[in-house]
């Protein structure tokens, strides 16, 4: 493909804690709904990858799962998937939730050193609270940071969100486009719909459910009518399946058809759902088992 010798482009990391609104931000800047977002903290577990293409420009950004400290090797991955995405960018936007804003020492570590990227602290959130308390929120994280810029935006409701695409654009380098410029993300159609069942099972589920679970798609049949979906719920404890399943499988049941109904959606075709639920004891504490569901 002949490129002309203006076009820029730039890999953009999304980094914060969770529940920041990285997800978010990042499906509003791309005008589609890419990347999973959930009331629930932890929801992203790997890198998701958002493309915005113009005739002369493309942005890649990279959307992360929330910074913490991990407890076991699940956690491990996620935050080994937010240092690689770290390395790969070009810029960085940490993103900070303004009513939440304490930032925890890991991220002061990640970004003790920043030599040849770009930083810019992106408060969010800005529809939940005061100017005062915004600007006393920003200035707070200011003094810890040299960045070269901040933001003030709600990925919620599109506040903020023209200025820091022009800001991007600015700082965009010389370069040629990675991806296709018809390509919005990277992964397969069953990397989504796995994405799309976890989405609803982080929605429907409480407690320890959601952080136990993961979604391995056993088969997904292209059909003439429909498209046939195989997956299996994996769960890290036998009592867990109980509580998935639900009495007389009303649990599950619920779960099928709001996933059913966003997949559906997404193929913009009928969709046939094949749920079950196995238990892989601790799952989430086995390095080979976490790889093996794609972490
Ligand atoms: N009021 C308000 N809520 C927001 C805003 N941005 C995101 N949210 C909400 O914050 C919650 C978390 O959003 P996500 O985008 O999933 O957050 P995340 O940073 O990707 O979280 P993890 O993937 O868990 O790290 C959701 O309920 C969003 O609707 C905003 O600008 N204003
Ligand atoms: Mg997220």
């Amino acid at each position: 493909m002949q490129t002309s010798p203006d076009h820029r482009s730039g890999y953009i990391a999304i980094i914060g804690k969770p529940n920041a609104g990285k997800s978010t931000l990042m499906n509003r800047l791309l005008g589609s709904k890419v990347s999973i977002t959930t009331h629930k903290p932890q929801t992203t577990r790997h890198q998701i990858l958002g493309i915005h293409s113009e005739e002369d420009l493309q942005i890649i950004f990279l959307d992360t799962p929330g910074v913490i400290d991990p407890r076991y090797e699940l956690q491990k991955a996620m935050m080994k998937t937010v240092d690689r995405a770290r390395r790969d960018a070009d810029i960085i936007l940490l993103i900070a939730d303004v009513t939440d804003y304490e930032i925890p020492e890991r991220i002061f570590r990640m970004f003790s050193s920043m030599k040849g990227k770009t930083f810019f602290l992106i408060i969010n959130k800005i529809d939940k609270t005061s100017d005062q308390q915004t600007e006393a929120v920003a200035k707070n994280i200011q003094e810890k940071f040299d960045f070269d810029g901040t933001l003030f935006v709600s990925a919620l409701n599109g506040n903020g969100l023209q200025q820091l695409m022009d800001t991007i654009r600015d700082y965009l380098k010389p370069g040629p486009p990675f991806y296709p410029k018809d390509m919005l993300s990277e992964q397969p159609i069953r990397f989504f719909v796995a994405e799309m069942i976890r989405e609803q099972l982080f929605l429907l589920y409480h407690q320890e459910i959601p952080y136990s679970s993961t979604i391995d798609i056993v088969q997904y049949d292209e059909r003439d009518d429909l498209d046939y979906i195989n997956a299996d719920i994996i769960v890290n404890r036998n009592s867990q399946k109980g509580i998935l399943i639900g009495k007389r499988g009303k649990a599950i049941k619920k779960l099928g058809e709001s996933a059913r109904e966003v997949i559906e959606d997404f193929v913009d075709k009928k969709v046939y759902l094949d749920l079950h639920v196995k238990v892989r004891d601790k799952w989430r504490e086995d390095p080979g088992r976490v790889r093996h569901y794609g972490y």
